[in-house]
Protein backbone atom coordinates (compact mmCIF):
# COMPACT_ATOMS: atom_id res chain seq x y z
CA UNK A 1 0.00 0.00 0.00
CA UNK A 2 3.18 2.15 0.34
CA UNK A 3 3.92 1.76 -2.70
CA UNK A 4 1.21 2.86 -4.26
CA UNK A 5 0.66 5.65 -2.29
CA UNK A 6 4.26 6.75 -2.99
CA UNK A 7 3.48 6.34 -6.74
CA UNK A 8 0.39 8.08 -6.39
CA UNK A 9 2.54 10.60 -5.27
CA UNK A 10 4.92 10.93 -7.82
CA UNK A 11 2.51 10.98 -10.24
CA UNK A 12 0.55 13.80 -8.53
CA UNK A 13 3.79 16.25 -8.68
CA UNK A 14 3.87 18.95 -10.77
CA UNK A 15 6.92 20.10 -11.37
CA UNK A 16 7.42 22.30 -14.24
CA UNK A 17 10.52 23.70 -16.05
CA UNK A 18 10.40 26.54 -18.43
CA UNK A 19 13.13 27.32 -20.51
CA UNK A 20 13.06 31.05 -21.38
CA UNK A 21 11.02 32.05 -18.55
CA UNK A 22 12.45 35.76 -18.60
CA UNK A 23 10.89 36.10 -22.17
CA UNK A 24 6.85 37.77 -22.74
CA UNK A 25 5.79 33.60 -23.18
CA UNK A 26 7.74 32.28 -20.55
CA UNK A 27 6.58 34.84 -17.60
CA UNK A 28 2.90 34.63 -18.41
CA UNK A 29 3.12 30.97 -18.30
CA UNK A 30 5.06 31.02 -14.94
CA UNK A 31 2.23 32.99 -13.68
CA UNK A 32 -0.23 30.34 -15.21
CA UNK A 33 1.04 28.13 -13.27
CA UNK A 34 1.65 29.08 -10.36
CA UNK A 35 -1.94 29.99 -10.32
CA UNK A 36 -3.14 26.62 -11.19
CA UNK A 37 -1.17 25.48 -8.18
CA UNK A 38 -3.58 27.77 -5.83
CA UNK A 39 -6.33 26.58 -8.10
CA UNK A 40 -5.92 23.21 -6.95
CA UNK A 41 -6.22 23.16 -3.55
CA UNK A 42 -7.07 26.87 -1.28
CA UNK A 43 -3.31 26.64 -0.11
CA UNK A 44 -0.44 26.48 -2.72
CA UNK A 45 1.43 23.03 -1.04
CA UNK A 46 -1.77 20.97 -0.51
CA UNK A 47 -2.22 17.98 1.40
CA UNK A 48 -3.62 14.72 0.16
CA UNK A 49 -4.95 11.84 1.41
CA UNK A 50 -4.47 8.93 -0.67
CA UNK A 51 -5.47 5.44 0.44
CA UNK A 52 -5.14 6.52 3.99
CA UNK A 53 -1.78 8.33 3.26
CA UNK A 54 -1.01 11.63 3.98
CA UNK A 55 1.39 13.47 1.17
CA UNK A 56 2.98 17.19 0.31
CA UNK A 57 0.98 17.34 -3.51
CA UNK A 58 4.41 19.78 -5.31
CA UNK A 59 3.68 22.10 -7.38
CA UNK A 60 6.73 24.09 -8.64
CA UNK A 61 8.10 26.13 -11.17
CA UNK A 62 11.30 26.04 -12.29
CA UNK A 63 12.82 28.20 -14.72
CA UNK A 64 16.36 28.52 -16.69
CA UNK A 65 17.90 32.16 -16.85
CA UNK A 66 20.83 33.32 -18.49
CA UNK A 67 23.98 34.68 -16.47
CA UNK A 68 23.88 38.29 -17.72
CA UNK A 69 25.63 41.39 -16.79
CA UNK A 70 22.54 43.53 -16.21
CA UNK A 71 19.54 42.27 -14.73
CA UNK A 72 16.79 40.20 -17.48
CA UNK A 73 14.70 39.30 -14.91
CA UNK A 74 12.05 42.30 -14.84
CA UNK A 75 9.12 40.17 -16.60
CA UNK A 76 9.07 38.21 -13.40
CA UNK A 77 10.32 40.53 -11.12
CA UNK A 78 6.71 40.61 -9.77
CA UNK A 79 6.62 37.30 -8.67
CA UNK A 80 9.55 37.08 -6.61
CA UNK A 81 8.03 40.09 -5.52
CA UNK A 82 4.59 38.06 -3.88
CA UNK A 83 5.92 36.32 -0.64
CA UNK A 84 3.46 33.19 -1.82
CA UNK A 85 5.91 32.72 -4.27
CA UNK A 86 8.99 33.38 -3.07
CA UNK A 87 8.94 32.24 0.68
CA UNK A 88 7.30 29.22 -0.53
CA UNK A 89 9.25 28.67 -2.87
CA UNK A 90 7.08 28.23 -5.93
CA UNK A 91 9.46 29.58 -8.11
CA UNK A 92 13.06 28.74 -8.31
CA UNK A 93 15.67 29.97 -11.12
CA UNK A 94 18.26 27.97 -12.38
CA UNK A 95 21.29 29.68 -14.53
CA UNK A 96 21.45 27.26 -17.72
CA UNK A 97 21.40 28.24 -21.31
CA UNK A 98 20.51 26.18 -24.22
CA UNK A 99 24.08 26.00 -25.96
CA UNK A 100 24.66 24.13 -22.30
CA UNK A 101 24.40 20.41 -22.99
CA UNK A 102 25.96 19.48 -19.47
CA UNK A 103 24.41 22.72 -17.65
CA UNK A 104 20.62 20.78 -19.19
CA UNK A 105 21.58 17.32 -17.75
CA UNK A 106 22.71 18.60 -14.49
CA UNK A 107 19.14 21.07 -14.12
CA UNK A 108 16.76 18.25 -15.51
CA UNK A 109 18.73 15.72 -12.98
CA UNK A 110 18.11 17.78 -10.11
CA UNK A 111 14.15 19.21 -10.69
CA UNK A 112 12.89 15.81 -12.08
CA UNK A 113 10.88 17.76 -14.09
CA UNK A 114 7.26 16.45 -14.94
CA UNK A 115 6.19 19.26 -17.53
CA UNK A 116 8.76 21.23 -19.73
CA UNK A 117 8.07 23.73 -21.74
CA UNK A 118 10.80 25.00 -24.18
CA UNK A 119 10.54 28.50 -24.93
CA UNK A 120 14.04 29.82 -25.00
CA UNK A 121 14.86 30.90 -28.24
CA UNK A 122 17.00 33.87 -30.52
CA UNK A 123 13.15 35.13 -31.70
CA UNK A 124 13.69 37.89 -33.63
CA UNK A 125 13.34 36.62 -37.25
CA UNK A 126 15.38 40.09 -38.90
CA UNK A 127 18.21 39.70 -36.55
CA UNK A 128 18.45 35.91 -37.33
CA UNK A 129 20.07 36.75 -40.43
CA UNK A 130 22.56 38.27 -38.40
CA UNK A 131 22.85 35.41 -36.07
CA UNK A 132 22.28 32.21 -38.20
CA UNK A 133 24.62 29.89 -36.83
CA UNK A 134 23.95 30.93 -32.95
CA UNK A 135 20.37 31.05 -34.43
CA UNK A 136 20.71 27.52 -35.78
CA UNK A 137 22.23 26.43 -32.45
CA UNK A 138 20.01 27.64 -29.47
CA UNK A 139 16.88 27.00 -31.23
CA UNK A 140 17.57 23.86 -33.64
CA UNK A 141 20.38 22.42 -31.43
CA UNK A 142 19.02 23.67 -28.25
CA UNK A 143 15.80 21.56 -28.33
CA UNK A 144 17.84 18.42 -29.20
CA UNK A 145 20.02 19.14 -26.21
CA UNK A 146 17.35 19.80 -23.77
CA UNK A 147 15.43 16.30 -25.28
CA UNK A 148 18.41 14.41 -25.07
CA UNK A 149 19.26 15.39 -21.34
CA UNK A 150 15.78 14.75 -20.53
CA UNK A 151 15.97 10.93 -22.08
CA UNK A 152 19.56 9.84 -20.85
CA UNK A 153 18.45 11.46 -17.82
CA UNK A 154 15.81 8.51 -17.57
CA UNK A 155 12.76 10.72 -17.49
CA UNK A 156 11.82 10.11 -21.32
CA UNK A 157 9.17 7.93 -19.82
CA UNK A 158 7.54 10.08 -17.33
CA UNK A 159 7.80 14.01 -18.75
CA UNK A 160 5.67 15.79 -20.96
CA UNK A 161 7.78 18.11 -23.30
CA UNK A 162 6.46 21.45 -24.96
CA UNK A 163 7.90 22.70 -28.02
CA UNK A 164 7.33 26.40 -28.93
CA UNK A 165 7.31 26.09 -32.89
CA UNK A 166 6.18 29.03 -35.36
CA UNK A 167 3.99 29.94 -38.22
CA UNK A 168 7.36 30.97 -39.19
CA UNK A 169 7.71 27.23 -40.32
CA UNK A 170 5.45 28.05 -43.19
CA UNK A 171 7.20 30.52 -44.90
CA UNK A 172 6.41 31.58 -48.16
CA UNK A 173 2.85 30.69 -48.88
CA UNK A 174 1.94 27.16 -49.79
CA UNK A 175 -1.77 27.62 -48.31
CA UNK A 176 -3.99 29.93 -46.82
CA UNK A 177 -5.26 29.46 -44.16
CA UNK A 178 -2.12 27.11 -42.19
CA UNK A 179 -3.20 24.22 -40.99
CA UNK A 180 -1.67 21.26 -39.24
CA UNK A 181 -1.26 20.06 -42.78
CA UNK A 182 0.54 22.70 -44.96
CA UNK A 183 3.48 22.23 -46.19
CA UNK A 184 6.82 24.04 -44.35
CA UNK A 185 8.72 26.26 -46.04
CA UNK A 186 10.67 28.41 -43.85
CA UNK A 187 12.05 31.82 -45.07
CA UNK A 188 14.92 32.84 -42.36
CA UNK A 189 17.67 31.49 -39.98
CA UNK A 190 15.39 31.65 -37.12
CA UNK A 191 12.66 29.53 -39.04
CA UNK A 192 14.91 26.69 -40.59
CA UNK A 193 16.37 26.52 -36.92
CA UNK A 194 12.67 26.02 -35.64
CA UNK A 195 12.27 23.31 -38.85
CA UNK A 196 15.12 20.99 -36.54
CA UNK A 197 13.31 21.99 -33.63
CA UNK A 198 9.89 20.39 -34.74
CA UNK A 199 10.77 17.52 -36.62
CA UNK A 200 13.37 16.57 -33.69
CA UNK A 201 10.44 16.64 -31.39
CA UNK A 202 8.19 14.59 -33.33
CA UNK A 203 10.80 12.28 -34.02
CA UNK A 204 12.01 11.83 -30.22
CA UNK A 205 8.10 11.33 -29.92
CA UNK A 206 8.16 8.43 -32.49
CA UNK A 207 11.66 7.14 -31.56
CA UNK A 208 11.46 6.72 -28.03
CA UNK A 209 7.71 7.28 -27.61
CA UNK A 210 7.97 10.45 -25.44
CA UNK A 211 4.84 12.55 -24.71
CA UNK A 212 6.65 15.28 -26.94
CA UNK A 213 4.23 18.23 -28.81
CA UNK A 214 4.71 21.07 -30.92
CA UNK A 215 2.71 24.34 -30.93
CA UNK A 216 2.95 25.63 -34.04
CA UNK A 217 2.21 29.39 -32.40
CA UNK A 218 0.74 32.43 -34.54
CA UNK A 219 2.59 35.55 -33.56
CA UNK A 220 1.34 36.74 -29.80
CA UNK A 221 1.45 39.82 -28.62
CA UNK A 222 1.07 41.72 -25.33
CA UNK A 223 2.51 44.72 -23.28
CA UNK A 224 5.74 42.51 -22.05
CA UNK A 225 6.34 41.75 -26.27
CA UNK A 226 10.02 42.07 -26.61
CA UNK A 227 11.50 46.04 -26.58
CA UNK A 228 14.47 47.64 -26.59
CA UNK A 229 15.34 48.99 -23.02
CA UNK A 230 18.49 50.70 -21.82
CA UNK A 231 21.36 50.03 -21.42
CA UNK A 232 21.68 47.34 -24.53
CA UNK A 233 24.64 46.19 -22.47
CA UNK A 234 23.35 42.71 -22.50
CA UNK A 235 22.91 42.62 -26.74
CA UNK A 236 26.74 43.43 -27.15
CA UNK A 237 29.51 40.46 -27.60
CA UNK A 238 32.82 41.97 -27.30
CA UNK A 239 33.32 42.15 -30.81
CA UNK A 240 30.60 44.74 -31.29
CA UNK A 241 31.13 48.19 -30.73
CA UNK A 242 28.45 51.01 -29.89
CA UNK A 243 28.60 54.42 -31.71
CA UNK A 244 26.84 57.30 -31.80
CA UNK A 245 25.98 59.80 -34.76
CA UNK A 246 23.63 62.29 -35.19
CA UNK A 247 22.29 61.61 -31.57
CA UNK A 248 21.19 58.04 -33.49
CA UNK A 249 22.82 54.64 -31.48
CA UNK A 250 23.99 52.10 -34.06
CA UNK A 251 26.23 49.06 -33.11
CA UNK A 252 29.07 48.23 -36.06
CA UNK A 253 29.75 44.59 -36.85
CA UNK A 254 32.07 43.14 -38.83
CA UNK A 255 31.90 46.83 -40.34
CA UNK A 256 28.37 47.18 -41.17
CA UNK A 257 25.99 49.40 -39.12
CA UNK A 258 23.19 47.88 -37.53
CA UNK A 259 20.34 49.42 -36.16
CA UNK A 260 20.24 49.37 -31.97
CA UNK A 261 16.85 47.69 -30.66
CA UNK A 262 15.36 45.48 -32.73
CA UNK A 263 11.65 45.04 -31.63
CA UNK A 264 8.69 43.02 -32.83
CA UNK A 265 6.67 45.32 -34.82
CA UNK A 266 3.74 45.61 -32.59
CA UNK A 267 5.63 46.69 -29.92
CA UNK A 268 7.50 49.32 -31.94
CA UNK A 269 4.18 50.61 -32.98
CA UNK A 270 2.49 51.07 -30.17
CA UNK A 271 5.51 52.62 -28.23
CA UNK A 272 5.83 55.22 -30.82
CA UNK A 273 1.88 55.75 -30.70
CA UNK A 274 2.65 56.38 -26.84
CA UNK A 275 5.57 58.47 -27.38
CA UNK A 276 3.98 60.50 -29.92
CA UNK A 277 0.40 61.23 -28.11
CA UNK A 278 2.92 62.43 -25.49
CA UNK A 279 4.63 64.35 -27.27
CA UNK A 280 7.99 62.44 -26.82
CA UNK A 281 8.78 61.59 -30.20
CA UNK A 282 8.36 63.01 -33.51
CA UNK A 283 7.83 60.31 -35.90
CA UNK A 284 7.84 56.28 -36.02
CA UNK A 285 9.25 54.31 -39.25
CA UNK A 286 8.69 50.64 -40.15
CA UNK A 287 9.57 48.31 -42.91
CA UNK A 288 6.91 46.09 -45.04
CA UNK A 289 3.79 47.34 -44.29
CA UNK A 290 1.93 44.92 -46.65
CA UNK A 291 3.24 41.77 -44.39
CA UNK A 292 -0.02 40.82 -42.72
CA UNK A 293 -0.16 38.04 -39.70
CA UNK A 294 -2.71 36.64 -37.42
CA UNK A 295 -2.41 38.44 -34.25
CA UNK A 296 -3.45 37.05 -30.78
CA UNK A 297 -2.76 37.39 -27.17
CA UNK A 298 0.47 35.89 -25.18
CA UNK A 299 -2.10 35.35 -22.44
CA UNK A 300 -4.59 33.42 -24.20
CA UNK A 301 -1.79 31.48 -25.86
CA UNK A 302 -0.18 30.18 -23.13
CA UNK A 303 -2.85 28.02 -21.74
CA UNK A 304 -2.89 26.46 -24.30
CA UNK A 305 1.06 25.16 -23.89
CA UNK A 306 -0.44 24.04 -20.45
CA UNK A 307 -3.44 22.64 -22.15
CA UNK A 308 -1.35 20.09 -24.60
CA UNK A 309 0.66 18.77 -21.67
CA UNK A 310 -2.40 17.40 -20.00
CA UNK A 311 -3.77 15.46 -22.95
CA UNK A 312 -3.05 11.61 -22.67
CA UNK A 313 -1.51 11.50 -26.59
CA UNK A 314 1.00 13.79 -27.85
CA UNK A 315 0.61 15.61 -30.51
CA UNK A 316 1.27 18.73 -32.61
CA UNK A 317 -1.39 21.36 -33.17
CA UNK A 318 -2.09 25.11 -34.70
CA UNK A 319 -2.57 27.94 -32.25
CA UNK A 320 -3.94 30.74 -33.95
CA UNK A 321 -7.02 33.24 -34.08
CA UNK A 322 -7.73 32.70 -37.83
CA UNK A 323 -8.25 36.82 -38.28
CA UNK A 324 -5.80 38.39 -40.34
CA UNK A 325 -4.53 41.96 -40.56
CA UNK A 326 -1.75 43.98 -42.51
CA UNK A 327 0.95 46.09 -40.35
CA UNK A 328 -0.98 48.87 -42.11
CA UNK A 329 -3.90 47.70 -40.44
CA UNK A 330 -2.30 47.62 -36.79
CA UNK A 331 -0.71 50.93 -37.45
CA UNK A 332 -4.05 52.07 -38.33
CA UNK A 333 -6.02 50.57 -35.19
CA UNK A 334 -3.17 52.04 -32.82
CA UNK A 335 -3.28 55.58 -34.18
CA UNK A 336 -6.91 55.36 -34.09
CA UNK A 337 -6.84 54.54 -30.75
CA UNK A 338 -5.38 58.14 -29.74
CA UNK A 339 -7.45 59.79 -32.13
CA UNK A 340 -4.78 60.32 -34.60
CA UNK A 341 -5.09 60.10 -38.99
CA UNK A 342 -2.32 58.63 -40.62
CA UNK A 343 -1.51 60.10 -43.75
CA UNK A 344 0.52 57.50 -45.98
CA UNK A 345 3.06 59.78 -47.67
CA UNK A 346 5.34 58.24 -50.55
CA UNK A 347 6.27 54.41 -49.29
CA UNK A 348 10.16 54.87 -49.54
CA UNK A 349 10.01 58.67 -48.99
CA UNK A 350 11.80 59.41 -46.11
CA UNK A 351 10.89 62.86 -45.78
CA UNK A 352 7.88 62.78 -43.03
CA UNK A 353 7.15 63.77 -39.60
CA UNK A 354 4.12 65.03 -37.08
CA UNK A 355 2.15 67.41 -37.87
CA UNK A 356 1.54 69.04 -34.18
CA UNK A 357 -1.97 70.27 -33.82
CA UNK A 358 -3.64 68.90 -37.34
CA UNK A 359 -4.23 65.11 -35.80
CA UNK A 360 -2.34 64.01 -38.35
CA UNK A 361 0.86 61.78 -38.68
CA UNK A 362 2.37 60.31 -41.45
CA UNK A 363 4.82 57.21 -41.28
CA UNK A 364 8.44 56.67 -42.09
CA UNK A 365 9.11 54.01 -44.18
CA UNK A 366 13.02 52.47 -44.33
CA UNK A 367 14.51 49.39 -46.19
CA UNK A 368 16.93 49.26 -43.08
CA UNK A 369 13.28 46.87 -41.47
CA UNK A 370 12.97 45.18 -44.51
CA UNK A 371 14.28 41.52 -44.66
CA UNK A 372 16.25 39.15 -47.30
CA UNK A 373 13.67 37.18 -47.01
CA UNK A 374 9.64 38.08 -46.08
CA UNK A 375 6.33 35.99 -45.38
CA UNK A 376 4.21 37.66 -46.53
CA UNK A 377 0.96 36.42 -44.96
CA UNK A 378 0.24 34.18 -41.90
CA UNK A 379 -3.50 33.33 -41.17
CA UNK A 380 -3.90 30.09 -39.05
CA UNK A 381 -6.41 27.85 -38.34
CA UNK A 382 -6.63 26.42 -35.09
CA UNK A 383 -9.95 23.95 -35.51
CA UNK A 384 -8.05 21.18 -34.38
CA UNK A 385 -7.57 22.74 -31.10
CA UNK A 386 -10.96 24.08 -30.95
CA UNK A 387 -11.93 20.24 -31.37
CA UNK A 388 -9.11 18.42 -29.27
CA UNK A 389 -7.77 20.87 -26.62
CA UNK A 390 -11.57 22.92 -26.70
CA UNK A 391 -9.38 26.00 -26.70
CA UNK A 392 -10.51 29.52 -28.27
CA UNK A 393 -9.27 32.89 -27.79
CA UNK A 394 -10.69 35.32 -25.38
CA UNK A 395 -9.31 38.94 -26.39
CA UNK A 396 -9.69 40.42 -29.45
CA UNK A 397 -7.51 42.44 -32.11
CA UNK A 398 -8.78 45.25 -30.96
CA UNK A 399 -8.63 44.71 -27.42
CA UNK A 400 -5.02 43.46 -27.81
CA UNK A 401 -3.93 47.04 -29.78
CA UNK A 402 -5.94 48.96 -26.99
CA UNK A 403 -3.99 47.32 -24.36
CA UNK A 404 -0.92 47.52 -25.63
CA UNK A 405 -1.22 51.30 -26.73
CA UNK A 406 -2.66 52.12 -23.02
CA UNK A 407 -0.01 49.98 -21.74
CA UNK A 408 2.89 51.77 -23.34
CA UNK A 409 1.17 55.41 -22.86
CA UNK A 410 0.99 54.46 -19.53
CA UNK A 411 5.00 53.26 -19.35
CA UNK A 412 6.43 56.34 -21.20
CA UNK A 413 4.50 58.89 -18.88
CA UNK A 414 5.70 57.53 -16.17
CA UNK A 415 9.39 57.42 -17.68
CA UNK A 416 10.24 59.21 -20.83
CA UNK A 417 13.55 56.87 -21.43
CA UNK A 418 11.62 53.89 -21.08
P1 LIG B 1 11.21 36.22 -26.12
O1 LIG B 1 12.22 36.67 -27.10
O2 LIG B 1 10.41 37.22 -25.36
O3 LIG B 1 11.92 35.28 -25.03
C1 LIG B 1 12.93 34.38 -25.40
C2 LIG B 1 13.47 33.73 -24.15
O4 LIG B 1 14.49 32.81 -24.52
C3 LIG B 1 14.12 34.70 -23.16
O5 LIG B 1 13.81 34.28 -21.85
C4 LIG B 1 15.60 34.53 -23.43
O6 LIG B 1 16.42 34.83 -22.32
C5 LIG B 1 15.63 33.03 -23.70
N1 LIG B 1 16.84 32.61 -24.40
C6 LIG B 1 17.43 33.19 -25.47
N2 LIG B 1 18.55 32.54 -25.81
C7 LIG B 1 18.69 31.53 -24.92
C8 LIG B 1 19.67 30.52 -24.73
N3 LIG B 1 20.75 30.44 -25.49
N4 LIG B 1 19.49 29.64 -23.71
C9 LIG B 1 18.41 29.74 -22.90
N5 LIG B 1 17.46 30.67 -23.04
C10 LIG B 1 17.59 31.56 -24.04
O7 LIG B 1 10.25 35.21 -26.90
P2 LIG B 1 8.69 34.92 -26.70
O8 LIG B 1 8.40 34.81 -25.26
O9 LIG B 1 7.91 35.85 -27.55
O10 LIG B 1 8.56 33.49 -27.40
C11 LIG B 1 8.77 32.29 -26.65
C12 LIG B 1 9.08 31.15 -27.61
O11 LIG B 1 8.02 30.99 -28.54
C13 LIG B 1 10.34 31.38 -28.46
O12 LIG B 1 10.92 30.12 -28.65
C14 LIG B 1 9.79 31.89 -29.79
O13 LIG B 1 10.67 31.57 -30.83
C15 LIG B 1 8.50 31.11 -29.88
N6 LIG B 1 7.41 31.72 -30.62
C16 LIG B 1 7.00 32.99 -30.30
C17 LIG B 1 5.92 33.55 -30.94
C18 LIG B 1 5.45 34.92 -30.62
O14 LIG B 1 4.69 35.47 -31.43
N7 LIG B 1 5.81 35.48 -29.48
C19 LIG B 1 5.19 32.79 -31.99
C20 LIG B 1 5.70 31.45 -32.20
C21 LIG B 1 6.75 30.95 -31.53
P3 LIG B 1 16.98 36.33 -22.05
O15 LIG B 1 15.87 37.06 -21.33
O16 LIG B 1 18.17 36.11 -21.24
O17 LIG B 1 17.26 36.94 -23.40
P1 LIG C 1 7.74 38.07 -36.94
O1 LIG C 1 7.45 39.35 -36.05
O2 LIG C 1 8.88 38.25 -37.85
O3 LIG C 1 6.43 37.68 -37.56
O4 LIG C 1 8.20 37.00 -35.83
P2 LIG C 1 7.83 40.89 -36.22
O5 LIG C 1 6.90 41.63 -35.34
O6 LIG C 1 9.29 41.12 -36.07
O7 LIG C 1 7.46 41.19 -37.78
C1 LIG C 1 6.15 41.04 -38.28
C2 LIG C 1 6.06 41.63 -39.68
O8 LIG C 1 6.19 43.05 -39.61
C3 LIG C 1 7.04 43.49 -40.65
N1 LIG C 1 7.62 44.79 -40.28
C4 LIG C 1 8.47 45.01 -39.26
N2 LIG C 1 8.98 44.16 -38.35
C5 LIG C 1 9.81 44.68 -37.40
N3 LIG C 1 10.29 43.87 -36.44
N4 LIG C 1 10.16 46.01 -37.37
C6 LIG C 1 9.67 46.90 -38.29
O9 LIG C 1 9.97 48.07 -38.26
C7 LIG C 1 8.76 46.37 -39.28
N5 LIG C 1 8.08 46.94 -40.31
C8 LIG C 1 7.39 45.97 -40.90
C9 LIG C 1 8.07 42.37 -40.77
O10 LIG C 1 8.76 42.47 -42.02
C10 LIG C 1 7.18 41.16 -40.62
O11 LIG C 1 6.62 40.82 -41.86
C11 LIG C 1 7.49 36.86 -34.60
C12 LIG C 1 8.50 36.37 -33.55
O12 LIG C 1 7.87 36.40 -32.31
C13 LIG C 1 8.93 34.95 -33.85
O13 LIG C 1 9.73 34.47 -32.76
C14 LIG C 1 7.70 34.08 -34.01
O14 LIG C 1 8.07 32.76 -34.31
C15 LIG C 1 6.81 34.64 -35.09
O15 LIG C 1 6.43 35.96 -34.74
C16 LIG C 1 5.54 33.82 -35.26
Amino acid sequence: MAETAAKKAKSDRKVALITGITGQDGSYLAELLIEKGYTSSSRPLSLCLVNGFCFVAAVQVHGIIRRSSSFNTGRIAHLFANPVTHEQNKMVLHYGDLTDSTNLVKIVMEVQPTEVYNLGAMSHVKVSFDMAEYTGNVDGLGTLRLLDALRTSGLGDSVRFYQASTSELYGKVQEIPQTEKTPFYPRSPYGVAKLYGYWIVVNYRESYGMHCNNGILFNHESPRRGAFCWPPSRLLPCHLRLVASRRRLHLIMDGRNLPVGETFVTRKITRAVAKIHLGQQESVTLGNLDASRDWGHAKDYVEMMWLMLQQDTPDDFVIATNEEHSVREFVEASFRHIGKEIVWEGEGVNEVGKEKDTGIVRVKISERYYRPAEVERLLGNPEKAKQKLGWTPKISFTELVTEMVEADIKLMRANPLA
